[in-house]
């Protein structure tokens, strides 16, 4: 055991059960011409966490840990895609539509690849997933029984929406989650805080938040 000084109170990191999920960091959400800029958000917020996620992420490969990657993204006939989720809103282009970085979303375009920044390396495994949760419709609660992981550091975008849905998930099937604060972005900083004041309100109701140092030391 080894102990992260986190928020409501210290998580105590078991690290040959541990696993880091690094959500959505995909081009999309991330570089301008994708689906975060076509819902009218200003992606340059989110390039602020390259930096220390692609630390927490060495800090996993360092312990030899599992890393585990996710992509939001559907299949190019769409047949994964609700048109509930297609048509919400008024945005620019919509799910599957062509853009600069290929068709918005959509599975084996490079919009919907990860940053090359914080690209997976060979072994590591990649969850594509239709909806904000990383569980939902996905192998993840497999890959996780499988690797006897029982403890999860969230990382990635964004923070109330993909990253606080995955932990909800996450928390009601048992695993013990732990945010990195500042391995996380929201396109809106005031979500970004209130989701971290709801996940470890309540003697931590959804979970644990904890710099990325804090982590890193621990581990
Ligand atoms: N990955 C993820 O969070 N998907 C989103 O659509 N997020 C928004 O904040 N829009």
């Amino acid at each position: 055991m080894a102990t992260v000084k986190a928020r409501p109170f210290n998580f105590e990191l078991d690290p040959s059960h541990a696993a880091l999920i690094v959500i959505d960091m995909q081009r999309d959400f991330i570089e301008p011409g994708g689906f975060g800029e076509t819902l009218g958000n200003d992606v340059a917020l989110l390039q602020s966490i390259i930096p220390t996620t692609s630390e927490l992420i060495a800090g996993f490969r360092r312990a030899g840990l599992t890393v585990i990657h996710t992509r939001e993204c559907h299949r190019p006939d769409l047949s994964d895609c609700p048109p509930a989720k297609r048509e919400r809103g008024n945005p620019k282009l919509r799910i599957g539509d062509p853009g600069p970085m290929g068709r918005i979303l959509i599975s084996g375009e490079e919009g919907a690849d990860i940053i090359p920044d914080l690209y997976p390396i060979a072994g590591e495994v990649v969850i594509d997933k239709p909806g904000k949760g990383a569980f939902y419709a996905t192998g993840l609660d497999d890959v996780l029984k499988t690797r006897g992981i029982r403890q999860l550091v969230f990382a990635g975008v964004t923070t109330e929406v993909c990253v606080q849905t995955s932990m909800r998930e996450a928390n009601d099937r048992g695993y013990e989650c732990l945010l990195a604060t500042d391995a996380t972005e929201s396109y809106f900083p005031r979500f970004k805080a209130a989701a971290i004041d709801m996940i470890t309100a309540q003697g931590a109701i959804v979970g644990w938040a904890a710099p990325v140092a804090a982590i890193l030391e621990a581990l």
